[in-house]
């Protein structure tokens, strides 16, 4: 590992029970009780968050009411107020705002910090991300984790290690260890499905990960190998990006050679899926729009998209979308020079809650 991956300070900061605790703020009596935000118990909804108080009995998010009510009948089932929770999301965002320029939100309630220009309480992110959950605190009367590192990927799972009301720094010196010593299923970025896979293949910490050649990463998991790779050694180059949260997250490349035929031209926009899949990922957004964009030999351009009432769930499922949508594209006798596959219809996992609203009626 070179000096410049150990140079990078980040803070991910992550509220505490979120929804559940807003309510607690504004309803005074629902404080130190079992709080359930989402569905009603009787119907078919689901629970968005619930309070440290009701997590006690084995309730989380996106658990059936129904399923919630059973494990603990006495608890409060509140509806949500999307209104007030964007407000308090407004709140937080200008906190961080004031504290480093480079920030990037990626939900209502969780944002990443690049401190590593701020020269003020002594340069110290552990310092820094205390004052931001104290003025969290002071103005917002809610309680946050944060979490220290000198990447994403650790910020973020630092975040969560001392929750609520958490701090948490993984210097440089621990990072690697830190990672080897982790669970699989703790790994940001490894959903239940790859867990699954990982654990088929032996691989159950960060360590069994780390073992494994890069070649044989990508043989089994494709483009995220290399994640995979690199995360299980600490290293992770994603920048904070504070623009706002782009529109559409797309991968295109240019042949050394044009290239022709319905079959090659999808070989080729598999493999740009799944850069794409990854890049998506990363930036921890969904889509509902696959695009893809087709530039010819004489130059002409095109695009041919497919929009989807629900979020695409994995790169794999878009494979015969692809064909479908070169299908639409004249590719016979055509050379191309140039092929692209896009996201668009962007949203954050939080916004992901709120088409869970339909589910709470
Ligand atoms: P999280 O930060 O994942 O959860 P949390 O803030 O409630 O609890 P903690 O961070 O302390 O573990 O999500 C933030 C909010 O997003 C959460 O309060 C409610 C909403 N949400 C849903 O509506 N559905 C979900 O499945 C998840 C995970 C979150
Ligand atoms: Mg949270």
């Amino acid at each position: 590992m070179n000096a410049g991956e150990h140079n990078r300070k980040i803070i991910h900061v992550d509220m505490d029970a979120f929804f559940a605790a807003v309510e607690q703020r504004d309803h005074p009596h629902y404080r130190d009780k079992p709080i359930i935000v989402g569905g009603k118990p009787n119907s078919r909804g689901v629970v968005a968050t619930c309070s440290y108080q009701a997590r006690r009995f084995g309730i989380h998010s996106a658990m059936p009411s129904s399923q919630a009510y059973r494990l603990c009948p006495q608890a409060i089932f509140v509806r949500p107020r999307f209104d007030v929770y964007k407000q308090v999301s407004a709140q937080i965002r200008e906190i961080f705002a004031s504290f480093s320029s480079v920030y990037e939100p990626v939900s209502l309630d969780e944002a990443y910090l690049d401190v590593s220009a701020v020269t003020q309480y002594k340069g110290s992110a552990t310092l820094i991300a205390k004052a931001i959950k104290q003025k969290i605190l002071a103005q917002t009367g809610l309680v946050a984790s944060a979490g220290v590192s000198y990447n994403k990927f650790l910020a973020k799972i630092a975040s969560d290690m001392d929750k609520p009301d958490g701090l948490y720094l993984i210097t440089p010196e621990e990072g690697e260890l830190f990672v080897e010593n982790l669970e699989i299923g703790k790994f940001h970025g490894i959903g239940r499905a790859t867990e699954k896979k990982m654990h088929d293949l032996n691989i159950f910490t960060g360590k069994d990960l780390k073992a494994l050649p890069l070649a044989q990463l990508e043989y089994y998991f494709g483009k995220s190998g290399k994640y995979y790779f690199h995360i299980s050694r600490g290293v992770d180059h994603r920048p904070v990006v504070n623009s706002r949260i782009s529109k559409s997250v797309s991968v295109e490349t240019t042949f050394a050679e044009d290239i022709s035929g319905q079959e090659e031209i999808l070989c080729q926009l598999h493999i740009l899926l799944e850069d794409a899949w990854v890049k998506l990922q990363g930036k921890q957004m969904i889509a509902r729009t696959l695009v893809i964009k087709v530039k010819y030999q004489d130059f002409e351009q095109i695009t041919r998209s497919r929009t989807f009432s629900n979020p695409i769930g994995h790169a794999l499922n878009m494979k015969t979308v692809l064909a479908e949508l070169i299908a639409e594209a004249d590719t016979s006798g055509r050379k191309v020079r140039l092929l692209g596959v896009g996201f668009s219809s962007l949203s954050t996992r939080s916004a992901l809650a709120f088409k869970q609203m339909d589910l709470f009626e």
